[in-house]
């Protein structure tokens, strides 16, 4: 992106139809932003059409969305957000690395990259591309052709020299905060989304029943579990701010469907593999304690 462009002209792409990537397309679309969407070259659909509902605001809002989608002969986008799954990063950081999206190698756009949990392989998956992570606790779903903003929460972007495109996006979705170390605002997602996403995929409920006493000796393990994991990783955590986090998600997402609980219903694969799954094979590796993580693991698989 150059200098001399202003925030209101940058070129957005969200890749795939998921619930976060929806959500950041109607927040870009509500701030005057022009958005394509970039679906699978399977997928012959020419709009993206959704009624956006916005519950975090009394009274609810909803608005019905008709966004186009990205074809081989549309202009190049400036930013490409990709809210995706983590078993889809790598196919989409090959279409990026081989530019077959129609856009020039020499001039990559930016790329903002969104996923729950980690993947082994990501120094070697991203080395040389100019990826920024976007971590999330805004919550969001889908139902048929409804996308929910659920529950409020904050986000975080790598800090990047060029800033316009994330100043954009924090005017357009705020709250978000520029960070130097991503990694730690990633291992502290990480944490919230090992506890809750499985607990409601396993026991089929809405986050907010995880806050009932019957979940806490749990929660208090798993959080326990996770810190051992992220301190041998080089991670330092305090249990109890962890257990905090975690209930402070659970208390302002509480009328959300986790997007595990969501793949579960809608016979997807899901990130468990990502997550908690992550999070075992780290501490098998570091002679870490992962009881609680594993039996989840294996629950979900
Ligand atoms: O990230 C989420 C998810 O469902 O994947 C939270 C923040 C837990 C909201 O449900």
């Amino acid at each position: 992106m150059t200098n001399s462009m202003t925030s209101s002209e940058v070129n957005w792409w969200v890749v795939g139809k998921g619930a976060l990537g929806s959500l950041i397309a109607a927040k870009l679309l509500s701030a005057d932003q022009q958005v394509l969407i970039k679906l699978r070259d399977s997928d012959k659909t020419s709009q993206r059409q959704f009624t956006f509902v916005d519950a975090t605001q009394k009274p609810l809002q909803s608005t019905l969305l008709d966004i186009p989608v990205a074809t081989a002969s549309s202009a190049a986008p400036l930013v490409i957000v990709a809210a995706i799954k983590a078993y889809d990063v790598a196919a989409f950081i090959e279409s990026y690395r081989t530019a077959n999206w129609g856009f020039k190698a020499e001039s990559p756009p930016q790329l903002i990259l969104s996923y729950n949990g980690m993947l082994e392989n990501e120094a070697q998956l991203f080395e040389g591309l100019p990826v920024r992570h976007l971590v999330t606790t805004q919550a969001a779903f889908t139902e048929t052709n409804y996308v929910t903003h659920s529950g409020l929460g904050q986000s975080w972007l790598t800090a990047a020299t060029d800033s316009d495109a994330a100043e954009t996006l924090s005017k357009a979705w705020p709250p978000l905060q520029m960070v130097d170390d991503i990694q730690q605002r990633r291992w502290l997602k990480l944490a919230i989304n090992s506890v809750i996403n499985p607990l409601t995929a396993v026991h089929e409920c809405l986050n907010g029943h995880l806050a009932k006493p019957q979940f806490a000796s749990q929660i208090q393990e798993l959080c326990t579990e996770f810190c051992a994991i992220a301190a041998a990783a080089g991670y330092e955590f305090d249990g109890e701010v962890i257990q905090a986090l975690v209930f402070e998600v659970i208390h302002k997402t509480a009328a959300n469907h986790s997007s595990m609980r969501q793949d579960i219903r809608n016979n997807r694969r899901t990130e468990i593999d990502y997550l908690n799954g992550f999070l075992v094979r780290m501490a098998a590796k570091h002679h870490v304690n992962a009881t609680a993580h594993e039996q989840l693991w294996h629950q979900l698989t």
